[in-house]
């Protein structure tokens, strides 16, 4: 059965009660760990319309590693590559592909997150450093949640730089023009076989998180894809972390196949937010970005399901947009295809109009558009 407690949606009242020991107050970055840096950002540039922003490396004084980062409004991504044999970027790329490493999250004080987080039962990636330039301090800390993903904690005291210390300004001719993409709305991870109750326990003791919702097999195994899912969020809803796991099914699950490639758990979508859908998809279209498609059949009865729109229908049917409603508004969203080879990792482009949830009455049709990738790649 599934639950979507609209009331739930809302912080739990223990939550607003209790003082918040992380308060987190957005996504500073996310890292990718990839083959080729140099060219990932020109990706992210071109296809996704990030603008350059700080580079370190060689020039910087770093002798193993380069990374670059990126940013279109609130969104920023730091793509990292080793320039030598061995080591922990070559091993987790080996390992996983180019995937997510750390999922950064902003923090007023990064030594107080780590303690917090580590006194309830995190598992140290790194204690806080504080780290120094012209242009100010900022202090960093880590932990590890599911595979070999990490979260890093980020303190800017009052830091004046393009980044951070380490990096310096990233100012390359090439700029193409944004996509209109806002904020990360959320960041899904998949864990193996019966471990989402395992990583929701550790959002929610480790990090305070609370459930917002949840699926279970019944609503998305019976005739597609099977998984089961939960949403958690932190305090003031700022971060938002579904995670799935692989339910049996008529046919091998997503899941399952992300765990294959990816050789364990780690992140499988990034939801990143826009205010024009339509315009963010066409561009993203016209710059070589390919989306599932569902049967034009979704959008027969689509109005019938969700009730009024904004949006003409016409553009949203052609560009394969997925609508959904909840008790609160509307949301309108996409997911790309993979965008490496390994099947694993994808992107959602989402715009809300008032809602909260995470479509739920598009996972049958979306389900099914993942099935027929899987199809084509002969992995069910
Ligand atoms: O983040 C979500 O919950 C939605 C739906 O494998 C979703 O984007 C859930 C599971 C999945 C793909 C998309
Ligand atoms: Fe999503």
């Amino acid at each position: 059965m599934s639950t979507l407690d609209t009331t739930s949606l809302k912080l739990p009242k223990e939550n607003l009660e209790a003082e918040d020991f992380l308060p987190l107050l957005g996504t500073d970055y996310i890292e990718l760990y990839v083959g080729n840096a140099k060219q990932a950002a020109h990706y992210y540039m071109a296809a996704w319309g990030f603008q350059p922003v700080a580079y370190a490396g060689l020039e910087t004084g770093l002798k193993d590693r380069v990374s670059y980062v990126v940013q279109q409004d609130k969104i920023r991504l730091m793509l990292t590559s080793p320039l030598r044999p061995g080591g922990e970027i070559n091993k987790h790329i080996d390992s996983h592909g180019d995937g997510v490493k750390s999922i950064a999250l902003w923090v007023d004080d990064a030594t107080k997150s780590y303690e917090e987080t580590v006194k309830r039962g995190a598992e140290s990636y790194h204690a806080p450093i504080q780290k120094e330039d012209k242009e100010g301090a900022v202090v960093l800390s880590g932990i590890h949640t599911y595979g070999e993903t990490v979260h890093i904690f980020v303190e800017r005291k009052n830091y004046k730089g393009v980044f951070m210390p380490g990096f310096r300004p990233w100012n390359p001719h090439y700029r193409p023009s944004d996509v209109g993409l806002k904020y990360v709305d959320h960041m899904v991870g998949n864990v193996g076989w019966n471990e989402m109750n395992k990583w929701c326990e550790f959002y929610a003791k480790v990090m305070g998180f609370a459930q917002l919702v949840s699926f279970d097999d019944k609503d998305i195994s019976t005739e597609y894809t099977a998984l089961m899912s939960k949403v958690m969020s932190n305090g003031n809803g700022r971060i938002k972390f579904p995670i799935n796991e692989p339910a049996d099914g008529r046919k091998k699950s997503q899941i399952e196949e992300y765990i294959e490639f990816y050789n364990g758990a780690g992140v499988q979508h990034m939801a990143l937010a826009t205010d024009n859908i339509i315009e963010t998809v066409a561009a993203l279209r016209d710059r070589g970005v390919e989306f599932l498609t569902v049967p034009s059949s979704y959008y027969e009865d689509l109005l019938d399901r969700v009730g009024e729109i904004d949006e003409d229908l016409l553009p949203l049917k052609e560009l394969g947009i997925l609508v959904d409603r909840d008790d609160e508004g509307y949301l309108l969203q996409i997911f790309t295809k993979p965008i490496l080879d390994r099947p694993t990792m994808f992107i959602e482009i989402i715009q809300r109009k008032g809602a909260k949830s995470f479509g739920k009455g598009n996972f049958k049709a979306l389900f099914e558009a993942i099935e027929r990738e899987q199809e084509s790649r002969g992995t069910l």
